[in-house]
């Protein structure tokens, strides 16, 4: 049996990724994916982008990666684009969309958001065609198994961990390591299975929540002078997002 950690949405949360990699180091867990977001929202998101490429086999392209690098007329996004090198907008412009592997008979696919965009946001409460459709082969997706889709369908985007099981088929959000908006803990997900066994065998997705240091998180965007900072603040200490107000 293999464990394989799938990260996803770092957003520029050093202290929290640094307490995930602590997790699955711990864990003797020597494969780790990510699904993409690893700037924006958070102030460091140029050592984010260090610290994924050193760490993970395989990282998917979120929305944050895909517009940081072009050409924005918001203050907010020009000071986090002002904190990557050439080199790391152009790691950014190179991820891949999606991937796809087979894990004890079943074909696994991930994705930052859906299988059409990194743009399109599914809720664990939408209707159940907008869940299903999650499973769909588009031009955009790997369909290494030509017309067959995906048993099992991991991602990110939403910030809120959770799985389901909709007619057959297993759908998980992977959760947030550094914003998350539904506890305030880092999230991530360990599979466990064989790899690249196409016998149908064990499988198993746990959600995996680790507490790190959201005072030095927060210290570090003051010290930064990051814009938003308040909204930031908001998010990180009540896993609330900052677009539901009351
Ligand atoms: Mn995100």
């Amino acid at each position: 049996m293999e464990k394989i950690a799938v990260i996803s949405d770092i957003h520029g949360n050093i202290p929290a990724l640094q307490s995930v990699f602590a997790d699955i180091h711990a864990r003797n867990i020597k494969r780790i994916l990510c699904l993409g977001d690893l700037v924006g929202k958070g102030p460091q998101s140029r050592e984010s982008i260090d610290m994924i490429q050193n760490h993970c086999e395989t990282v998917i392209k979120g929305n944050w990666d895909d517009f940081i690098p072009k050409p924005q007329d918001s203050e907010v996004i020009n000071w986090h684009q002002n904190q990557l090198t050439k080199q790391h907008m152009n790691y950014l412009c190179e991820l891949p969309f999606s991937v796809e592997f087979v894990m004890s008979g079943k074909l696994i696919r991930m994705f930052h958001a859906s299988p059409r965009s990194v743009y399109e946001r599914i809720q664990p409460w939408d209707t159940i065609d907008r869940r299903l459709s999650m499973f769909e082969n588009t031009e955009h997706t790997e369909n290494t198994a030509g017309k067959k889709e995906p048993d099992v369908v991991l991602y990110g985007d939403v910030h809120n961990a959770f799985q389901q099981h909709i007619k057959g088929k297993t759908l998980c959000n992977v959760g947030s390591v550094g914003n998350p908006l539904d506890l305030t803990s880092a999230s991530y997900a360990i599979l466990e299975g064989e790899y690249n066994q196409e016998k149908n065998g064990l499988f198993s997705i746990q959600l995996v929540r680790v507490p790190y240091d959201i005072e030095l998180a927060i210290r570090l965007a003051r010290e930064a002078e990051m814009p938003e900072l308040n909204e930031y603040l908001q998010e990180l200490t009540t896993g609330q997002y900052r677009g539901f107000k009351k």
